[in-house]
Formats: structure tokens, sequence, C-alpha cells
């Protein structure tokens, strides 16, 4: 593929610097912004990802702060999940959902007040429906872009790297929790979280001045640990299962569809928008699902359209994101298949570019 064209409309962010100095190969465009994709190689990076600490500018991942007496009210007109018994302190991830129950949005929310939330969005323009949710039901709330950017903190040696640059406290947050942390005289908020199953952080960076200042820090603190720039790795995702929106589902699927019903409390999220819609498919149960699928042979290509799965010549679901796994010695992936033919070990050809290979499908992701 040619190169993409910089402009204003493609944003940088307050790492940028650091990872073109880090040489990065190549990027991505996810809520308007530059995402890294690939620093060494895809395999080389998911190597060291496993075994070492990698920083990832994750500053894509934008924030919608809600600011006000209604801002709980509105984050649960978004989501079918219960967050009433949500704490300052804790973090969620969330299906946000439209009128018919589609797929808006998977973004992880932050409680940090009772009138104060930050939204973690994935790929799509979540601020303009919250907005105009705002406007349109007359809470009192505001709602806005801040100027915050996640940085995470990956790997099976992130506990180490993050203790040496903000104290042996963040030894102490645990999964999906978070705790305000000084650098530079500045309180950020640090969660042990982040879009990998190696284990790690998000430090939500408050202010962009101090982006490559504690770029820098990581990489100083880190060069005992083999710390390198690195990003979400296309592999290590599809072995652990995580969603990528606008890839693996859209706004045509419903979270049962995507195998969130575990984050659905449709039956207690009074008054969430497209609550009738999802109690209708919770009841029936979806008749398409995300599974795992193992496709047989070499490397695939990238995954840039849907590849056709088969049963003989009847279609029956659709791969959305493959690539080779070094681990598991096959190409893993994530598809939709039709209830027919989702159970485990089903047989099925994909259509790839390169022409048509055995598949099979798994109930569970790898790990
Ligand atoms: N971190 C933050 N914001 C984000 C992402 C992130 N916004 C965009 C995107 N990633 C949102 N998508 C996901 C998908 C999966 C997870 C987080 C965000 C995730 N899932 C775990 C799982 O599925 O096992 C844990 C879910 C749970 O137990 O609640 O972490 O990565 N800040």
């Amino acid at each position: 593929m040619a190169l993409i064209s910089p402009s204003r409309r493609l944003r940088r962010t307050p790492f940028s610097e650091g990872v073109e100095a880090a040489g990065v190969k190549a990027y991505t465009v996810y809520n308007h912004m530059l995402l890294p994709t690939v620093f060494r190689t895809p395999e080389e990076d998911y190597r060291h990802l496993k075994e070492a600490v990698q920083v990832w500018d994750v500053a894509c991942e934008r924030q919608v702060e809600l600011r006000g007496p209604d801002a709980a009210r509105l984050v649960q007109l978004m989501t079918p999940r219960d967050l009433r018994s949500m704490l300052p302190g804790q973090c969620r991830y969330m299906p946000v959902v439209d009128e018919t129950g589609g797929m808006l949005n998977d973004p992880v929310v932050l409680k940090l007040a009772d009138d104060r939330w930050w939204i973690s969005i994935a790929d799509s323009d979540l601020l303009l429906w919250i907005k105009a949710l705002a406007i349109g039901y007359r809470l009192d709330v505001l709602v806005d872009e801040p100027d915050v950017s996640p940085l995470a903190v990956q790997g099976p040696k992130a506990e180490d790297l993050m203790a040496s640059v903000f104290g042996d406290q963040v030894r102490d947050i645990r999964f999906f929790r978070y705790s305000w942390l000084d650098f530079m005289g500045r309180s950020l908020v640090i969660a042990r979280s982040g879009y990998s199953k190696q284990g790690g952080f998000e430090i939500y960076v408050e202010g962009s001045d101090i982006g490559m200042p504690l770029w820098n820090a990581l990489m100083e603190a880190g060069k005992s640990l083999d710390v390198h720039a690195g990003c979400p790795n296309l592999i290590e995702r599809i072995e652990s299962g995580l969603l990528s929106y606008g890839n693996d589902m859209t706004s045509e699927n419903t979270p049962h569809e995507c195998g969130l019903g575990k984050f659905c409390n449709t039956q207690t999220a009074i008054g969430c928008i497209g609550r009738d819609a999802l109690l209708r498919v919770a009841k029936e149960g979806p008749v398409k699902q995300i599974r795992a699928i193992s496709i047989d042979g070499d490397r695939v290509p990238s995954c840039d359209r849907h590849w056709p799965l088969r049963d003989g010549e009847k279609i029956v679901g659709r791969v959305s994101s493959a690539a080779w796994s070094p681990d598991f010695q096959t190409n893993v992936a994530i598809g939709m298949v039709r209830m027919t033919h989702w159970d485990q070990d089903t047989k099925l050809t994909v259509d790839t570019p390169e022409g048509p290979r055995p598949a099979t499908v798994h109930e569970e992701f790898w790990n």
C-alpha cells in the first residue's frame, strides 16, 4: 500500500516524537489520530511484548469527559452494563449501543467521581453521540474531549518498570482499578489495564506538555529491562480474544453477537438506549456470534476485508481479523459464525485472497 499523506486532520500525539525516534515502521488511523502498528516486525514486536516490556502510544484512545450532576445518568443511558455499583477508582469495559441494540463503541469507562467520568473510546466518533444525548435529554452535564492521552506500559516486566518511575505503590493497583500517582508534580490516573493479556498499566497523561518527558523517563528507567517502543499487536490481541471495533464488530452487531453478553445487565440497566431491542435478542439468543478460528497452512496475508467462511458452497460466516501465530504455529483469526456452524471443532473453508484454506471453529479463545 502507498503512504498516507500527513495533514492537520490526521492528528499527531504528545508521544509522536518518541515514536518516530524509536523507528516506527507503520501507522493506522484511529479516532482521527496516528496509532503505530509496527516497530520492528509484527513477529519481533510480539515476541518482545511477551518477554519484556513495551511503551505504547495509545493516545488515540481518546477520552470523552462527562462533568456535572447528570453525568452518571448519561453514562447509564449509553450502556446495557449496570454501572450503579461502580466506585471511584474503578474501570469497566462497557458496550455502547444505539436504539436497535447495535454496537456504537466498546470503551473502557473510568469513574473519577459521582459527577465526573472518562469514557476511553474505541474507533468511532462517540463524542458526537454523547453530546447529542446530553442535549436531547436536556441533561445538566458538560461533554468534551480533554487533553488526556493514554500511554500503555505492557508486558511481563511492566510492573518493575512502572515501579521504578512511579514508586512501589503501582504494585498494589488491582486489575481494572486505578490510583492517582505523581509525575513532575502532576497527579495522573494510572490503571492496571491495557489492550494485551501480557499484563501492564495505562497512564492517562493529562497535559500534552508532559508527554515526551514521561516517554523519556520510561525509556531511560527501562534500559536494564530491555524496554522498547511497541504498540497493540495484531497477533497477540487475536490470541487473547481482544475485539477491535470497526474490524470485528460494527453497529450491525449486538453485544450478544460479539460475545459481550457477559458485560450486559439489560434487565437492570433501566432506561438505557436499545434496552427493548436487547431484551428481545437476549431472550432468543443471537443467531451468529464471534468465534476464534484457526486457519491451516502457512502465513495468511493481512485481513483488510471480510473473508467468507463456507461449509461447501454455503456461506456460514466471515473472518474479520487474522495473523500467523508463532507460538501456536497456526494462523489465528476472529470471525462471525452462524449458529448452525459455531460449535467447537466445526471444520469450514475460508476464502483468503490467496485462495481457499481449511479453517476450524473454536468456542473459546486460546488463553
Ligand atoms: N484501554 C483503554 N481504552 C481503550 C482500549 C484499551 N479504548 C479503545 C479500546 N481499547 C476498547 N476496547 C477494549 C477491548 C478489550 C478490553 C479493553 C478495551 C479489555 N478486555 C478484557 C477482556 O476482554 O478480557 C477485560 C474486560 C473486563 O474484564 O472487564 O481489557 O485497551 N483505556
